[in-house]
């Protein structure tokens, strides 16, 4: 099959910044609130996942049942330490040549979107002055469903007015792939192996590869 490719839409965390450690570190500060070792390995699991979603999770893994004000409670204690971990991030801690990537894409005539399962995401593009580089842009205060769910990328399709199979999602997660899976887009899969296995291609950093590159995958792969 021959597929068009006219947009391109990117995840933000562990696509754009290298924000996956601070979800991480968070996640494990707040865990010894409550006497929980939070190892690293288990964060794969909360990948792409919303916060809400992530605390569940991590509330099963230690055994704990709360109360729904509890659990708020702690849903903004993660977001406070998180948001002090990110204070000092600049445009500098974007990933190496993603920024040359989209300017690329946008000067070859494809869309550009933002599609995240983090409430931060806008806000943090805006902050990092790179909101610029997106048509369209869409968050997790728009979207509630998380990734897995297919909605944010069904939502930022329809905004940016391209059908889903003309779409390429740029993602580091598994909970990412599957929704974007779920809603027809193509996937590049860019991140630790185990994550991105049901990616249709995968590239090791935005630095060895050029938007055209993508288009012909796509144009030719016999997918
Ligand atoms: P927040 P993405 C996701 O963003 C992250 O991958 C995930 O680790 C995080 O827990 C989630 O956002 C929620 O973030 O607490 O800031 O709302 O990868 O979809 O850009
Ligand atoms: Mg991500």
């Amino acid at each position: 099959m021959n597929h068009k490719i006219l947009a391109f839409i990117f995840d933000l965390d562990g696509i754009i910044v290298n924000t996956t450690n601070y979800h991480y570190l968070s996640w494990k500060k707040l865990s010894q609130s409550f006497n929980f070792n939070f190892r690293e390995k288990d964060n794969e699991l909360l990948k792409g996942a919303n916060r809400t979603t992530s605390l569940n999770i991590l509330l099963k893994l230690a055994g704990l049942e709360l109360t729904p004000s509890e659990k708020n409670f702690l849903l903004e204690k993660k977001n406070e330490i998180y948001l002090d971990l990110i204070k000092h991030m600049t445009v500098n801690d974007t990933l190496p040549g993603v920024i040359n990537f989209i300017e690329k894409a946008k000067s070859n005539t494809l869309k550009t979107g933002l599609a995240s399962s983090s409430k931060n995401a806008i806000a943090t593009v805006r902050r990092l002055h790179i909101d610029v580089l997106f048509d369209k842009m869409l968050d997790a205060n728009t979207v509630i469903k998380g990734k897995p769910d297919p909605k944010v990328y069904r939502e930022i399709a329809k905004s940016l007015q391209v059908e889903t199979n003309h779409c390429v999602v740029f993602e580091d997660a598994a909970n990412g792939i599957e929704a974007a899976r779920k809603a027809g887009m193509w996937v590049v899969g860019m991140g630790a192996p185990e994550q991105i296995k049901d990616a249709h291609m995968t590239i090791s950093s935005f630095l060895d590869v050029e938007p055209k590159d993508i288009i012909d995958f796509f144009r030719n792969s016999g997918l």
